[in-house]
């Protein structure tokens, strides 16, 4: 079969990302009330804010808001990450980034498998947030190989779908039949089980230890733990929940509301308590599933990483329990970050993708090195920037989010050294760096509109 008959990594992916999120509506009710809270929150701000609606619209960011979710995901061994890493590489997802939660008393690191390039991320930016539990955290002997001798018993991938991707890798691709099959095999994975694979007593000795590793160790699979909407506003959406009948966590995370959002705010409902039938026949409780929204920003620079960092540990002393003290806290604290997307550009404090829209009187030979001509061509609206999209996670409050659904009892897990080689050992490959990323993009588009209207384009500092 030609490659060009081959079903897309894209519509691989989409009907991936739908299926799953149907699959999660029926499991979990209120996950559905929320993706319609979000989306009246997204038509009403829409509606009011043309001005928004046009600038989403020219950087195709618009068509994908209503398909656009992430989910989260926790396996216990390296061979089930590097099965799921190869199930994603179907689907044109790569492992981005590196997040250390052990350093925030989670006994896991993580990636998130997303798509990587900008015509890949409008279509669908489905991303799922992938966490390895770390055994080598937990402290007693005898209950780590306990933890280890469960998880080798399992197989979290159905025998049709490990067929479906060896085949795949063989061939390089799949045809129609095979691409609806792995679908459906695929979804297999995270679909909840109400049936737990220990006792009772085993479940609570490592729950004991870490809540989040009874969630990993003592079911049939990795199920997902919550499917996650974007909302272009996070505040309404968060004070709409109760008349939805959905009580929100304490406060939103990351960055306060500004008028350029940046990075990534998030908030989430509590994880619900749900029955669990346990070896023996006990019946017990778990809980594992919740709920999320998420705002989307621009990009930031390392640069504008680090002054995010810095600002985000300042806002550490204030408390954390009611939503409108903290903001008006953080809006504060974050006066000192630039608030407008010129300033950002030229501060290289964020990512921008460079577009032409129109034609120039400048060309080749004008006496002007590439940096002058972009300003000139900027000024003069022939060319635009589009703040690039955050694609990635935050990892503090992705430990925020973590802790808020382990309940109220505090969990803790010894400091240990992050260990990014063990996870990419697992992955079977690097993760790649976010940061690596929106700097190809920018620098790409750059030279591709400068191209398009000076028809080519003279070396920087010429
Ligand atoms: C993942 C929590 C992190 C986010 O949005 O930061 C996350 C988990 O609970 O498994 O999803
Ligand atoms: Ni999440």
């Amino acid at each position: 079969m030609a490659s060009s008959e081959f079903v897309s990594c894209a519509t691989i992916r989409s009907r991936f990302a739908a299926a799953m999120s149907a699959m999660y509506q029926a499991e979990v009710p209120q996950y559905e009330t929320l993706t319609r809270l979000v989306a009246a929150v997204n038509d009403d701000v829409l509606a009011a804010r043309p001005a928004l609606r046009d600038q989403l619209a020219a950087a195709d960011d618009l068509e994908r808001l209503s398909v656009e979710r992430h989910g989260a995901i926790r396996v216990g061994t390296a061979a089930e990450l590097n099965m799921l890493a190869r199930m994603f590489a179907i689907m044109g997802m790569a492992p981005v980034g590196y997040y250390d939660l052990a350093a925030a008393g989670v006994p896991v690191h993580a990636t998130a498998f997303r798509p990587t390039e900008t015509e890949a991320l409008a279509i669908n930016p489905f991303r799922v947030f992938t966490s390895l539990l770390r055994l080598d955290l937990i402290t007693d002997d005898g209950l780590r190989a306990q933890a280890e001798s469960i998880l080798a018993e399992r197989d979290i991938f159905t025998s049709r779908l490990r067929d479906l991707v060896a085949h795949h890798d063989t061939v390089g691709g799949f045809d129609e039949a095979e691409a609806q099959a792995f679908v459906t095999e695929a979804l297999e994975t995270f679909r909840w089980h109400d049936n737990a694979t220990v006792d009772h007593a085993t479940y609570t000795r490592l729950a004991a230890q870490h809540r989040l590793i009874a969630d990993v160790v003592c079911f049939r699979g990795p199920h997902i733990n919550h499917l996650t909407p974007r909302t272009l506003d996070i505040d309404t959406a968060q004070s709409a929940m109760p008349d939805y009948g959905i009580t929100p966590k304490a406060v939103i995370e990351g960055p306060p509301q500004r008028e350029v959002p940046i990075l990534l705010r998030q908030t989430s409902f509590k994880a619900l308590e749900e029955d669990i039938r346990f070896a023996g026949d006990t019946i017990g409780h778990h809980t594992a599933r919740f709920g999320e929204i998420e705002q989307r920003g621009v990009a930031l620079t390392p640069d504008g990483r680090t002054l995010y960092d810095r600002l985000l540990a300042a806002a550490k002393t204030y408390k954390h329990d009611n939503n409108d003290d903290y903001q008006a806290a953080l809006a504060g604290i974050f006066a000192e970050f630039p608030d407008d997307l010129e300033t950002l550009r030229r501060r290289e404090l964020a990512y921008f993708r460079y577009e032409a829209v129109g034609e120039s009187s400048i060309n080749a030979d004008s006496p002007t090195d590439d940096d002058s001509a972009l300003e000139a061509l900027l000024a003069s609206g022939v060319i635009v920037a589009h703040p690039i999209v955050y694609e990635d996670f935050l990892p503090v409050s992705a430990a925020c989010i973590f802790q808020s659904n382990l309940g109220d009892a505090p969990d803790s897990t010894q400091a240990a050294a992050a260990s990014q080689q063990t996870l990419e050992v697992a992955l079977g490959r690097a993760v790649i760096d976010p940061f690596a990323l929106y700097a190809e993009i920018e620098a790409e588009s750059k030279r591709a509109a400068l191209v398009q209207v000076m028809g080519t384009v003279v070396p920087s500092g010429a």
